[in-house]
C-alpha cells in the first residue's frame, strides 16, 4: 500500500493501491515533459532515461541475488560516481519533477517506468511493466565494476550479461537499444552514434553493423570503430564483438533481417532486465501496458 496525496488518484487521502491509471498518469507526465524537453542533444532525453534504467538493473548478481533496479541506489555515492553512470544525472535530474508530481511513486519504479516511456515514445515495442520497487539507502549501493566495459570483447560480454542471467539471445537482442543515443567524450570517453536516426528505435544497429565497413578511428580518444562511408556513425569493440562471436553474429543477422523479431526479443528480454532483483507480490500476469501519448 502506498500513500497517494488527495487528489493524485482522483480520491481522498487515504492509504490506497494505485491503479494502472495512476501509472498510466505518471507515464504521460513523462512522455510530455520528453516531448517538451526537445532542445536536448539529438532531440530528446529518451536515450539517456532508458541507460538510466538499463544501469539501475544491471548491476544485478544471479548468484547473491544483489543488485538490480530496486532500491534505486544509484542515487547516493558511491554509486553515482561509477565511471559507467557518467551522464546519467541528466535523467536523474529529468525525472526530479515528475517525482515531485507523484510522490507516491518510489525512485526506483518510476527510472523503469520512464524506460519502458522511453522505449515506446521512441517507436519501440510495448515494454510490459508492473510496480513494486523500493527505495534503498545507500548501504545497497553495488561494488563497481558490474556494468560492461566497452572496450573488452565477447567473452566479457558473456560474463556480465551470464552474471544477471542472460543467454546469448538475450544479449544481442538487448544490444539493439543502442540504435539509440550517443557516446560522449565527457562521459565515457566515446564519441558519436550509433545510427542516423538515434531518437527513434529501429533494427539500424544491427543493419549497420552488417552492412557498413568499419575501421579503426584515428583519433586520441579510447580504441572505437568508425563508418568508412561516412565517418559519422560509431561502434564500441563491445559492439563489434557481436559479428566477430559466430554465435552472436546469428543472431544479430536474424534482427538485421526481421524488425518484428528484433521487437519481439528485445521487448521480451527488456522486461526481463527491468525486473532483475525486485521482490514482486504481483504476478507476472499482473502486468500493465502503457499507452503511448499518441495512441
Ligand atoms: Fe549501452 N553504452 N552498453 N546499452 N547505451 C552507451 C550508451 C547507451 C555499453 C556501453 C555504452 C547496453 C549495453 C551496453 C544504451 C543502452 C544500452 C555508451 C556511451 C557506452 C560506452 C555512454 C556515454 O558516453 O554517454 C556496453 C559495453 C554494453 C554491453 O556490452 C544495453 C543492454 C542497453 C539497454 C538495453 C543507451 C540507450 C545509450 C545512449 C545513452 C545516451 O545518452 O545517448
Amino acid at each position: 500500500e502506498v500513500h497517494l496525496k488527495s487528489g493524485s488518484a482522483g480520491q481522498s487521502a487515504g492509504l490506497i493501491t494505485p491503479t494502472p491509471a495512476d501509472y498510466q498518469k505518471v507515464y504521460d507526465a513523462v512522455a510530455k515533459a520528453l516531448w517538451e524537453h526537445d532542445e536536448y542533444e539529438d532531440g530528446s532525453y529518451g536515450p539517456v532515461l532508458l541507460r538510466l534504467a538499463w544501469h539501475a538493473s544491471g548491476t544485478y548478481d544471479a548468484e547473491t541475488g544483489t543488485g538490480g533496479s530496486n532500491g534505486a541506489t544509484m542515487r547516493f555515492s558511491p554509486e553515482a560516481d561509477h565511471g559507467a553512470n557518467a551522464g546519467l544525472k541528466n535523467a536523474r535530474d529529468f525525472l526530479e519533477p515528475i517525482k515531485q508530481q507523484f510522490p507516491w511513486i518510489s525512485y526506483s519504479d518510476l527510472w523503469i517506468l520512464a524506460g519502458v516511456c522511453a522505449v515506446q515514445e521512441m517507436q519501440g515495442p510495448t515494454i510490459p511493466w508492473r510496480p513494486g520497487r523500493q527505495d534503498r539507502d545507500l548501504s545497497f549501493c553495488t561494488p563497481d565494476g558490474r556494468l560492461p566495459d566497452a572496450s573488452k570483447d565477447q567473452n566479457h560480454i558473456r560474463a556480465i550479461f551470464g552474471r544477471m542471467g542472460f543467454n546469448d539471445q538475450e544479449m544481442v537482442a538487448l544490444s539493439g537499444a543502442h540504435a539509440l543515443g550517443r557516446c560522449h567524450t565527457d562521459r565515457s570517453g566515446y564519441d558519436g552514434p550509433w545510427t542516423f536516426s538515434p531518437t527513434v528505435l529501429t533494427n539500424d544497429y544491427y543493419r549497420l553493423l552488417l552492412e557498413e565497413k568499419w575501421g579503426w578511428r584515428k583519433w586520441n580518444g579510447p580504441k572505437q570503430y568508425e563508418d568508412l562511408k561516412t565517418h559519422s556513425l560509431m561502434m564500441l569493440p563491445t559492439d563489434m564483438a557481436l559479428i566477430k562471436d559466430p554465435i552472436f553474429k546469428k543472431y544479430v543477422e536474424k534482427y538485421a533481417k526481421d524488425n518484428d523479431a528484433f521487437f519481439k526479443d528485445f521487448s521480451d528480454a527488456v522486461v526481463r532486465l527491468f525486473e532483475l532483483g525486485v521482490p514482486f507480490q504481483s504476478k507476472a500476469e499482473d502486468r500493465m501496458t502503457f499507452k503511448t501519448l499518441e495512441q
